[in-house]
């Protein structure tokens, strides 16, 4: 048997975008005949060749089912599984393993808090604050358990750049406050939201804030003790890592007083049918066979990351950003939407007056891949005057020359349609 491929080498790689890009290998195919140039990536990442290798290495050597058997596979994918959580750990810094969940996605998780936390503490005439940045995601399960518990959504207003006004936070939040739901990176503008000021007013008047990290985890070193983040979640796909995965940090004393989310195996100690006791954390929350492969896949991209550093990651990132925007200001017919100076991933503009969805059809001829529509954002949307943009954002495999491409398929777009 092969050694699993689970921990890559902790050495710092020197970042070589053009090395890198060699880790991606659906980078290597053409799209109508032209190179693809991936701009999608805030809708989701590609996979480095370590992170399919090592659900290739599970299914081929390992597949189990975990905390139940007593025989050699079991064991190990047990091992690997829990793995990969103290991997998450140590990547957001929590403080220990039973804080960390694994769940579907960002979508499940912010459900997931709702619909534990928020049914048990949150009661009729209570207020439930957002901002007018957030994805559907973090939107829709408050207004479902709003809807549940007769409860009140209220919005943190932005300004023209799509910067959240803070003034405006102090002045919505109030004794019937008894949650905020924010994101730290705005998926369809780039904003990174000053969270740790956020956070700060809401616990002075001891609100939980819940994160929408979906965004913010592939570009931003984040640390959840230092945010003071009561909940952090993100989604495993848009880190490099499998689809189906994704993470829900909370502090173990939120977590110790709520109730579980799903009833089923492994979230029990005993279950007789007069009453069921539940599972320490974090197995309180993991009811059924999770993604295990899927687990082990995100520790690996997370150890991909960690070889390359994400300060040098960010940094880069920053310099493509600059770079594409200082491209998008010698293009007349080009305009930005969202001027936040502080901002992660992701350019959001409008070509002249083409819509959006033939600006994407077109570059999609060139081999590009960008995101056209309302981003899961109507809301934001709205707020701007718009029905949709096109998006541009950014992983660590994109280069200068994709920068360029982009351009120049841009250039030919107006000329095409405009
Ligand atoms: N929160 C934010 C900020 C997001 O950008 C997304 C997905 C989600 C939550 C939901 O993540 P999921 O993995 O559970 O679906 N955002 C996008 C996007 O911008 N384009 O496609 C999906």
């Amino acid at each position: 048997m092969k050694t699993p491929p689970y921990n890559l080498q902790e050495e710092k790689m020197v970042l070589d975008p053009e090395k890198i890009k060699k880790d991606f290998p659906i980078l290597n195919r053409k799209i109508h005949g032209k190179p693809l140039v991936y701009l999608d990536n805030a809708a989701t990442t590609q996979k480095p060749l370590a992170v399919i290798e090592a659900i290739h290495h599970y299914y081929l050597n390992e597949n189990s089912n975990i905390h139940r058997g007593v025989h050699t596979l079991s064991e190990q994918a047990t091992l690997a599984y829990e793995g990969a959580r103290e991997k998450i750990r140590a990547f957001i810094g929590a403080k220990e393993t039973s804080e960390i969940i694994f769940v579907r996605g960002a979508t499940e998780g912010i459900n997931l808090i709702a619909q534990t936390y928020g049914r048990k503490f949150i009661g009729s005439g209570d207020e439930i604050v957002i901002s007018t940045l957030e994805h559907h995601s973090n939107i829709v399960p408050w207004q479902i358990l709003c809807e549940q518990v007769g409860a009140k959504l209220r919005v943190i207003p932005i300004n023209d750049k799509g910067e959240l006004l803070i003034e405006d936070l102090k002045k919505i939040i109030n004794a019937k406050t008894k949650l905020m739901g924010i994101t730290h990176v705005s998926n369809a503008l780039g904003t990174i939201v000053p969270l740790k000021e956020i956070i700060k007013i809401a616990h002075e008047q001891n609100i939980p804030v819940v994160v929408d990290g979906a965004q913010a985890i592939p570009h931003l070193k984040v640390n959840v003790q230092e945010l003071d983040a009561d909940f952090y979640l993100f989604s495993g796909h848009k880190v490099y890592g499998p689809t189906g995965i994704g993470v829900v940090y909370g502090k173990k004393n939120f977590l110790e007083i709520m109730p579980p989310y799903q009833g089923g195996g492994d979230m029990i100690s005993s279950v007789t049918f007069e009453k069921t006791e539940y599972n320490i954390l974090p197995f309180k929350f993991e009811a059924g066979t999770p993604h295990i492969a899927g687990a082990i896949g995100l520790g690996v991209a997370l150890d991909y990351l960690k070889t390359l550093d994400l300060e040098k990651v960010a940094l880069y990132e920053n310099e493509l950003l600059s770079y594409a925007l200082e491209k998008s200001s010698e293009m007349a017919d080009l305009q930005i939407i969202g001027q936040s100076v502080d901002r992660a991933g992701v350019i959001s503009f409008n070509l002249a007056q083409l819509h959006a969805h033939d600006v994407g059809t077109v570059l999609d001829r060139h081999g590009i891949a960008i995101r056209a529509g309302h981003h899961c954002a109507m809301p934001l949307m709205k707020r701007l005057g718009l029905e949709a943009t096109c998006r541009v954002s950014f992983a660590v495999y994109n280069t200068k020359e994709d920068v360029d491409s982009l351009f120049k398929a841009l250039q030919k777009t107006l000329e095409v349609l405009g």
